[in-house]
């Protein structure tokens, strides 16, 4: 399919239009791109990175284990910058999709940071947890606990058992939760079109997802600053630019 580009981007946005207009089931998987633009930093851009490491290095238990205060740290700025963000007009759209559109739409979303939520999004999938709760990192059996600013006030934060806490979040080399797997699966399985928002396609299993779709024969429409593996698919009609003005334009479009 065609990708925007000068005169062809009508092409490739009327094409995207039609499918989600028609569409009666949609699931829309997000990744770090969405927040990018409200100030969240992604994971491979050029802002992937924090404090000379890689997000992958931070985002495991044994970084957690080897030097909690550190990756606590990088966690606590996150988790605060997201709070001070305002989610962009791509994720009002994406509000707007769900509830004015005409199909069933559920995000599934990589990211941690609760932003489709506090936007109003109400079918959200949260693949890879969130930072709204931290538990005992030793399963000591406490409840989990609100990860907020009384209890980032000390660094690395305890839980009463004397361990260390971890975020809810899940890190590489950990299993998705259940549930959550297999019901984006079983929606991705279903949907007539999947948007995929500003992800890399890089982590799985979130990034077989839109693969599952195309197995399908299921049309992607890829909403991204840049390339990805399934840019050139022909399955995928690629729309080139940033998710907050490109979402918003969509919805226009398809008169939404
Ligand atoms: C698992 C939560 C199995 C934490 C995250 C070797 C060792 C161990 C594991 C593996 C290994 N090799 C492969 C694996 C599997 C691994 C994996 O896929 N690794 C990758 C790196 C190769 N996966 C896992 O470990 C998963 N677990 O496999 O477990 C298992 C099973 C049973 C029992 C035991 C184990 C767990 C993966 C989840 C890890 N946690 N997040 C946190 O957030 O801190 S992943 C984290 O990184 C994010 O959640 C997200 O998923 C990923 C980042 O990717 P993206 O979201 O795509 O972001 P990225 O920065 O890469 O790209 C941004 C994109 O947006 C770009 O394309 C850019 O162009 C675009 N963009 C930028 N701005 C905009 C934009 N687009 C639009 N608009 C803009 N404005
Ligand atoms: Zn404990």
């Amino acid at each position: 399919m065609t990708t925007a580009g000068g005169g062809a981007a009508r092409t490739a946005m009327e094409q995207a239009a039609t499918l989600v207009g028609e569409a009666g089931a949609i699931v829309v998987s997000t990744g770090a791109g969405m927040s990018s633009e409200s100030g969240v930093r992604t994971f491979r851009g050029r802002d992937g990175w924090w404090r000379e490491r890689r997000a992958e290095e931070l985002a495991t238990p044994e970084a957690l284990r080897r030097d909690p205060r550190l990756v606590w740290e990088w966690y606590a700025e996150r988790l605060l910058a997201s709070r001070e963000l305002t989610p962009h007009p791509g994720y009002d759209a994406l509000v707007r999709l769900e509830r004015e559109g005409g199909a069933r739409t559920t995000v599934v979303t990589q990211n941690v940071d609760g932003l489709h939520s506090r936007a109003g999004s109400r079918d959200v999938v949260e693949l890879h947890g969130s930072l709204r709760s931290a538990s005992c990192l030793d399963r000591c059996g406490e409840a989990p606990v609100t990860i907020d600013g009384e209890l980032l006030s000390e660094l690395p934060p305890r839980c009463p058992c004397g361990s260390l806490l971890r975020p809810d979040v899940v890190l590489f080399g950990e299993p998705l939760p259940e549930d959550s797997l297999r019901r984006a699966f079983r929606l991705a399985a279903k949907c007539d079109v999947m948007l995929v928002v500003g992800t890399s396609m890089l982590v799985y299993p979130a990034a077989a997802l839109p693969h599952l779709a195309l197995e399908r024969s299921v049309p992607v429409v890829e909403v991204n600053t840049d390339a990805t593996s399934i840019t050139r698919h022909p399955g995928v009609v690629h729309l080139l630019g940033p998710a907050g003005e490109v979402l918003p334009e969509l919805l226009a479009e398809a008169g939404i």
